[in-house]
């Protein structure tokens, strides 16, 4: 059960992020909306939330999911690995403080928090532009540590591991095509995206109940069969830099 979340203000700066969306620009105001809808859902689903202050130096710090691997033992504090983005973590650290005790992902070590899935006691470490094999063997030694298991996976399509492949309870997985046949998610069953729906794989669990992207109905329909409360966000300002529903938070 997660019992908080942390989560950024976007800033007037939004549209400055990196991306490689070919979308329009996200429009501040309509982002705005959309993370108070996404702040209102994580409270209904009896999360405390603390609400870190937009940052006027970085664009994207507002997808906090990167700066940090939270566990029941630990906030490991990562290093990201687009060097506009790294610094971001150093807000977010003092906040982790008050609830864990901290690590830190060190140079030559890279990992973003997106490549990242938490499931169960397994981590799923995606190896990308982000995150290297390094920063996930750092990662994957303070796992161990506390009695984790982890495994690397590559990531040759999307930003993030958690771009294309997320766990939505009953030991399934959300995966796009690209995942579905990958022999490291073997032991798992599968509901496949929607056809052209791949954005929908960015879908997020939280003690069980999941949010959806608004806009994918196929997806939306596989996943009833999990008989899970769904919530579909409105996510268009966050998807024109990349961003998804994952993306805006750290619970733990
Ligand atoms: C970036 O390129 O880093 C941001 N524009 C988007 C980050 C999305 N984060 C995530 O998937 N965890």
């Amino acid at each position: 059960m997660f019992t908080r979340a942390i989560v950024r203000k976007p800033g007037k700066n939004i549209a400055e992020g990196i991306t490689t969306a070919n979308l329009e620009q996200p429009d501040y105001d309509k982002a705005i909306d959309q993370f108070g809808a996404y702040i209102k859902t994580l409270k209904s689903f009896g999360l405390t939330v603390d609400v870190i202050e937009s940052s006027p130096v970085y664009p994207d710090a507002h997808f906090v999911e990167d700066t940090a691997v939270v566990t029941p033992d630990i906030a490991v504090i990562t290093n990201p690995g687009a060097a506009a983005r790294n610094g971001e973590q150093l807000d977010i650290e003092p906040v982790l403080k008050k609830y864990r005790n901290i690590a830190h992902i060190k140079n030559p070590g890279t990992v973003d928090g997106g490549d990242v899935l938490m499931v169960g006691n397994h981590f799923f470490i995606g190896i990308s532009d982000r995150t290297n094999e390094k920063g996930a063997q750092q990662l994957g030694n303070i796992l161990a540590s506390y009695r984790n298991t982890w495994t690397t996976i590559p990531v040759d399509v999307g930003l993030h591991f958690k771009s294309s492949v997320n766990y939505v309870g009953k030991n399934t997985l959300l995966v796009t095509p690209d995942f579905a046949d990958h022999p490291a998610l073997a032991s798992y069953e599968k509901i496949m995206v929607g056809s052209g729906e791949d954005y929908a794989g960015n879908t997020l669990l939280i003690n069980n109940k999941l949010i959806v992207p608004k806009g994918f109905p196929e997806t939306r329909k596989k996943l009833e069969r999990l008989k899970l409360d769904i919530v579909e966000l409105d996510m268009s300002e966050f998807r024109k830099m990349d961003g998804g529903l994952t993306c805006l938070s750290i619970r733990f």
